[in-house]
C-alpha cells in the first residue's frame, strides 16, 4: 500500500511516517519546512533540537530496516503537487529505491499552518495563512481528479471550525428541517482565528471535489493534541516528534508541564472556562490509522470530531498542579489577560462517537499519563527558554 504524507515534517506527520512505514505500508513524506523555519524566525521554544526530515528517514532506516521516502517542495506550487502524482519531475531528497510508489492509495494531508496566533499576528502571516492552507487543499483535489481519483484522502480538519456553538456539536452533519422540508448540511461553522477561517474553506474546497468529482474524502476535526512519544519514537530518542511550547505553536497541556518544571505559573487565559475536546498524540495516530481502513466511498466525506474527551483550560490547570506538586514542582497557576478573543464560559457538548466506533480505544489524560510527560519534558529542562512562553499575541 503506497501512502503518502503532506507535510510529513510536523508534529503529527513525523509520528505518523513512522506509524505507517512500521506497519509496512510505503510511505513517501512530503514538506517544505515552514514549521521549523517559522520557529527560527519567530524565536520560538522548541524542546530539543530534531533532526532534518532526511535526517530521521536515515536514523529510522538504520533502526528499522525501513524506507521513508522524502520529499522537500512547497505544496502551494501546483506543478510540484502534481508531480507526486506522476512521477515527472519528481526529485526524492532520501530514498533507498529510487522506483516511482505509483499513486498512493491514500493521501494524509496535514500540510497546512496550524497555528491560530500565527494567522492572526500580522497581515503577512495572515495571508501566508490563507494563501498555503487553501491553495495546498485546492492543488490536492486537481491532482487527484486529473491523476488519481481512486485516491483516498484524509485532511486534518479542526474542531474549531465548529465554535462554541449554545446546541450540541454533531460529527460533521446537521439535519435541519425547514418550513415542512427536510435536509442535511455542513455542520454551521464559526472561527475564531485566521487559520480556523482556512480549516472552514477546505472543508469547502474538498466538499466541491466530492459533490463535482466524486472524490472520496474524510475530514478528522481534531482537537488540541498533546504528547511526545509515540510506540515508534521510543526506538531512538532522535526520532521523537518536535515539540513546541510557546504561545504560538505549542499546545496547552505541553505548554502546562513545561510551565510548572521551570516554575512559570501556569498561563491559563482569562476566566479559564474556555472548553475543548482534547486527545493524545498516540490517539491521532489510531484515528488516522483507523480513517485508513474505513475509507470514505467515493463521492463522499465522511466527517468525525477527532477528540476523545473535553477539558476547560481550568480543569487542565488543576490537573498539571496536581501532578506537578506530587512530582516536587512547586506549580503555581495564573490567569492572566486572555489575548484572544474567544468565550471564556459557554455550553460546549459536541458528540464524538464515530472513531471510537471505528476501532479507537482513548488514551485518557490522567494523572499517571501527565506524570509520564512529566518525565519526558524534564529530561530537556535545561533547554527550555522562559522568555518564548508568553509575548502577547493579541487577537
Ligand atoms: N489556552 C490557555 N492558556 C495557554 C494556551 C491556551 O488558557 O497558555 C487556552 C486557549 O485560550 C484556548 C485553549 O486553551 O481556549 C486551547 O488553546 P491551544 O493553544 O491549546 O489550541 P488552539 O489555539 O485552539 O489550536 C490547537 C492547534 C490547532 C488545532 C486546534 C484544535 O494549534 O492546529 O486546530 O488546537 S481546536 O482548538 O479544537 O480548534
Amino acid at each position: 500500500m503506497s501512502l503518502l504524507i503532506l507535510g510529513g515534517d510536523g508534529y503529527l506527520g513525523w509520528p505518523t511516517a513512522m506509524h505507517f512505514s512500521s506497519r509496512g505500508y510505503d510511505v513517501t513524506v512530503v514538506d517544505n519546512y515552514f514549521r521549523r523555519n517559522a520557529c527560527v524566525t519567530l524565536d520560538s521554544g522548541m524542546l530539543y533540537p530534531v533532526p532534518t526530515l532526511i535526517e530521521r528517514a536515515r536514523i529510522w532506516h538504520e533502526k528499522t530496516g525501513k524506507e521513508i521516502k522524502v520529499v522537500i517542495g512547497d505544496l502551494s506550487e501546483p506543478e510540484f503537487m502534481r508531480s507526486l502524482f506522476t512521477g515527472n519531475g519528481l526529485t526524492y531528497q532520501w530514498v533507498i529505491d529510487k522506483k516511482f510508489s505509483g499513486e498512493p492509495e491514500t493521501v494524509i494531508h496535514y500540510a497546512e499552518q496550524p497555528s491560530a496566533p500565527y494567522s492572526v499576528a500580522n497581515y503577512k502571516q495572515a495571508d501566508f495563512t490563507l494563501i498555503n492552507n487553501l491553495r495546498v487543499t485546492n492543488n490536492l483535489i486537481w491532482a487527484i481528479r486529473d491523476f488519481s481519483p481512486e485516491t483516498h484522502i484524509i485532511k486534518l480538519g479542526t474542531m474549531g471550525v465548529y465554535g462554541t456553538p449554545n446546541i450540541d456539536i454533531e460529527e460533521g452533519w446537521l439535519d435541519i428541517e425547514h418550513k415542512g422540508r427536510k435536509d442535511k448540511f455542513l455542520f454551521p461553522r464559526q472561527a475564531s482565528s485566521l487559520y480556523h477561517t482556512t480549516k472552514i474553506m477546505d472543508t469547502d474546497l474538498g466538499w466541491f471535489g466530492v459533490r463535482m468529482w466524486d472524490l472520496s474524502i474524510t475530514d478528522l476535526m481534531q482537537g488540541p493534541v498533546y504528547g511526545i512519544d509515540t510506540e515508534e519514537s521510543t526506538i531512538d530518542e532522535r526520532l521523537r516528534t518536535l515539540f513546541n511550547y510557546d504561545e504560538v505553536f505549542g499546545t496547552i497541556v505541553n505548554r502546562f508541564i513545561v510551565q510548572s518544571i521551570v516554575g512559570y505559573p501556569l498561563t491559563v487565559y482569562g476566566e479559564g472556562g474556555q472548553t475543548r475536546g482534547y486527545l493524545n498524540i498516540k490517539d491521532t495516530l489510531q484515528c488516522i490509522a483507523a480513517s485508513e481502513k474505513h475509507p470514505a466511498k467515493k463521492g463522499e466525506l465522511k466527517i468525525y470530531n477527532q477528540i476523545m474527551e473535553t477539558f476547560s483550560a481550568n480543569q487542565l490547570a488543576e490537573l498539571t498542579q496536581k501532578v506537578g506538586n506530587k512530582l516536587g514542582y512547586d506549580v503555581k497557576v495564573e490567569h492572566i489577560e486572555n489575548p484572544r478573543k474567544e468565550a471564556e464560559k459557554h455550553y460546549y457538548n459536541p458528540t464524538y462517537q464515530g472513531l471510537q466506533d471505528i476501532g479507537v480505544t482513548p488514551h485518557l489524560l490522567n494523572e499517571d499519563s501527565m506524570s509520564e510527560m512529566f518525565g519526558v519534558v524534564a529530561k530537556y529542562k535545561k533547554n527550555i527558554r522562559k522568555d518564548v512562553i508568553f509575548k502577547g499575541v493579541k487577537w
